[in-house]
């Protein structure tokens, strides 16, 4: 029986690879030269497709692939999959929920800890000889006993909560529903964002999200404030955060997530009160290795019996 083709979108690991190429006819986006040929032979045969939260599914292939029916997104993320066009032609999409909560909590420390304490500047005071020629580095400020108010308390939101518990914090949170978490609830984000010397954006991107921290928000995390985003870049206004970086209106930036990756402003580079990550938030062996397990699971067992283990919400009851 002639194995279901499948079309890879972005990258894969060696072993999503095979395991992908032992039960699928696999197709890669980035290997077709003409896709208008590619669609008059092969198009047809595409009924699954495997992409990350970065790529989505382009139009073209949805257009192109008049038999799909499952796709597997290597990511939890899903915001570039149009899940409304996705559901009205009953196309199951899948994600990798949970499985890399631990990583992107981790790289939330690490954001937070680069920042008040001066990683950056204090690595190169010793790597230079600064340390040698002009003594000690200047004081940094400690992360322990803060108000951290956290914006999306769901899977990653909660393990962040967990893992800040070293640094003794207060914990608020902003969500548009209250949840069952041991830390003060705030129903208006900018109030939050006013008590907070710590915000972290950890919310999914897409429209409901869309700059949900503006210009007031981050002014009212003020001067001494610190904005993480391990979230989508479309969640901070990033004009916005680039003036009140530059006019002292807020305090540091931990940013692994941009508006238009993998563009950063050369703004937000020429600033020394910003750390910047290229989207590691998940980025071990170890969490893409479960990462990439997860993705071809269901795939597979969508082929098995047309279901999959970790549908998005909008198509689980498909
Ligand atoms: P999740 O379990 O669905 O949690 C999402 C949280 O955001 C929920 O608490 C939700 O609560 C809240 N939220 C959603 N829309 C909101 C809005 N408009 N205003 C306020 N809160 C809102 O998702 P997750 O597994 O934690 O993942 C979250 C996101 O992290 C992903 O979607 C992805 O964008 C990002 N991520 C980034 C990396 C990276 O490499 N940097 C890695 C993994 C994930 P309510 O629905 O009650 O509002
Ligand atoms: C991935 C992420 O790097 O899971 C997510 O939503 O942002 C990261 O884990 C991204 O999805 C690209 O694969």
């Amino acid at each position: 029986m002639s194995k279901p083709g499948l079309l890879l979108i972005g990258g894969a690991t060696d072993i999503m690879l095979d395991r992908m190429s032992a039960e699928f006819t696999l197709h890669k986006l980035n290997e077709i030269k003409d896709f208008n040929t590619w669609v008059e032979t092969s198009g047809a045969s595409i009924e699954a497709v495997a992409t990350n939260g970065h790529d989505g599914v382009p139009a073209r292939v949805m257009e192109g692939c008049p038999n799909l029916k499952v796709a597997s997104a290597y990511g939890v993320g899903y915001d570039a999959i149009d899940t409304a066009a996705c559901v009205a032609r009953g196309i199951k999409v899948s994600h990798t929920p949970n499985v890399l909560n631990a990583e992107v909590a981790n790289t939330t420390l690490l954001l937070i800890l680069a920042c008040f304490r001066n990683f950056l500047s204090d690595e190169h005071h010793a790597r230079s000889g600064d340390w040698e020629r002009e003594g000690n580095a200047p004081l940094s400020r400690s992360p322990d006993n803060r108000v951290i108010g956290i914006l999306g308390m769901g899977r990653i939101g909660q393990e962040i909560a967990e893992r800040l518990q070293v640094f003794n914090p207060t914990l608020l949170y902003h969500t548009r529903s209250k949840k069952d978490v041991p830390y003060e609830y705030c129903a208006d984000l900018k109030e939050m964002a006013a008590r907070a010397d710590v915000l972290i954006c950890i919310t999914p991107g897409g429209a409901s999200t869309n700059k949900i921290v503006n210009k007031d928000v981050l002014e009212a995390l003020g001067p001494e404030g610190l904005v993480v985003n391990v979230s989508r870049g479309t969640v901070i206004d990033e004009d916005a955060l680039i003036a009140a970086l530059q006019s002292g209106k807020l305090g540091m930036a931990g940013l692994d997530v941009f508006e238009k990756e993998p563009h950063i402003p050369d703004a937000l580079k020429a600033m020394d009160n910003v750390v910047l990550l290229p989207h590691v938030g998940s980025a071990t062996h170890e969490t893409r290795a479960a990462m990439g397990k997860l993705t071809v699971d269901n795939l597979i067992q969508w082929k098995q019996d047309g279901t999959v283990l970790t549908p998005v919400p909008e198509c689980a009851h498909l």
